[in-house]
């Protein structure tokens, strides 16, 4: 119903009519190498597109299935002022998973198909959002360490070989940035306050640090996509480089916030230039991934509640467009075909 995918036939993207397949791939590949941004028309390995249509929905999903675990405070913030910010925050959230449908959408795919296969389950979304918020120190906690990780992914994403993708990354991780800002202020006010308050925030970096470190995907040697997509440019930088980087630089802000970080093997390798840090329990992240974290069923079921309760809203519009293009089409019929016959 809703799409804003470009009218292209199958035919003619799956195949370039100049060159044969395996010249086509070659200057596709040479492409990608020197660093050129694929557009939309431009002709693209059939691999090359399945890859971008899986990771830039999951992408969309994760934002649209990340307003949850933060909606569910926008009515029990402590004041107007945090309210105000959480609720631009969420709704920031939304926009970027409807500038990452339309990417998806560049690519021949349908907006209906991209969200059955979130609803059925058989699209994936970040593993994160299937844990819960029960503290307002939560929220802070998702500010800061949860898009703290997701701009550490993101920023490399800006300079991806897919042009479309590319250039919703930039305006995405402009607002992350405001994102983390937020995050980092709230949990820094609550460390001001009371032995409880700052003993919530402890509790809640424990509770998500892990998961956290695990958002950035399986360690290299168990990521079966990274080889093609560090190819073909879309991945810039390895999961497991990303997730190193992220530890160097939040064990200085957790230093400043006054937060432990929960895990006594984390400390400064002088020969790496690194964190040296325990290893993480990939069967919990494997088990979330499939479907058996603590939220997932809670998080699915209340966006399939909100899509079948929003189908008189999509209805209405799709009504009000029809209305519109006929107004549009009569006012540039010439009155003469208009008048009825005699
Ligand atoms: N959770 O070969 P790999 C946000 C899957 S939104 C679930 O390394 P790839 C925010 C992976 O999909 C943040 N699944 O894959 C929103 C693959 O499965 P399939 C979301 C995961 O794609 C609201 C399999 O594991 N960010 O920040 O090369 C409020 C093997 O993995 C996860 C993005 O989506 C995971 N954590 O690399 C606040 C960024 N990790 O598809 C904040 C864009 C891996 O074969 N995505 N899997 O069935 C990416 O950069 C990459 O897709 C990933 C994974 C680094 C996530």
């Amino acid at each position: 119903m809703y799409t804003q995918s470009m009218d292209v036939p199958s035919d003619e993207v799956s195949a370039s009519p100049a060159l044969s397949d395996a010249e086509a791939s070659a200057t596709f590949d040479a492409r990608c190498a020197r660093g050129e941004f694929i557009e939309a028309k431009d002709w693209m390995p059939a691999p090359y597109r399945q890859t971008l249509v899986r990771q830039i929905s999951q992408h969309a999903h994760s934002e649209i299935v990340g307003m949850l675990p933060e909606g569910n405070w926008l009515t029990r913030a402590p004041s107007l002022k945090r309210k105000t910010i959480l609720l631009a925050k969420v709704q920031d959230e939304g926009g970027h998973g409807l500038y990452l449908y339309a990417a998806a959408e560049t690519l021949g795919t349908s907006r209906d198909d991209l969200i059955a296969a979130l609803h059925s389950g058989r699209a994936k979304y970040s593993s994160i959002f299937n844990y819960p918020t029960p503290t307002w120190a939560d929220i802070g906690v998702i500010g800061w360490l949860v898009d703290g990780a997701a701009i550490m992914n993101q920023v490399p994403l800006c300079r991806c070989s897919y042009g479309p993708y590319a250039r919703a990354m930039i305006r995405i991780c402009r607002e992350e940035s405001f994102h983390q800002r937020q995050g980092f202020d709230l949990l820094h006010t609550l460390m001001q306050g009371t032995a409880a308050q700052q003993a919530m925030v402890q509790d809640a970096v424990n509770r998500w640090w892990w998961p956290v470190l695990m958002m950035f995907g399986p360690p290299d040697q168990d990521s079966p996509h990274a080889e093609t997509s560090v190819k073909w440019g879309i991945k810039r930088i390895s999961n497991d480089d990303l997730r190193q980087k992220f530890v160097d630089a939040i064990v200085e802000q957790a230093a400043v916030l006054g937060v432990t970080l929960p895990d006594p093997g984390l400390k400064w390798n002088a020969a790496r230039g690194a964190h040296d840090f325990s290893p993480i329990d990939w069967t919990e992240f494997w088990q979330v991934v499939n479907g058996h974290g603590p939220c997932n069923r809670e998080r699915l079921a209340a966006r399939v509640a909100a899509y079948d309760e929003g189908a008189w809203v999509r209805e209405a519009a799709l009504a009000y467009a029809d209305k519109q293009a006929a107004r549009q089409a009569a006012a540039v019929t010439p009155a003469t075909e208009r008048r009825s016959p005699p």
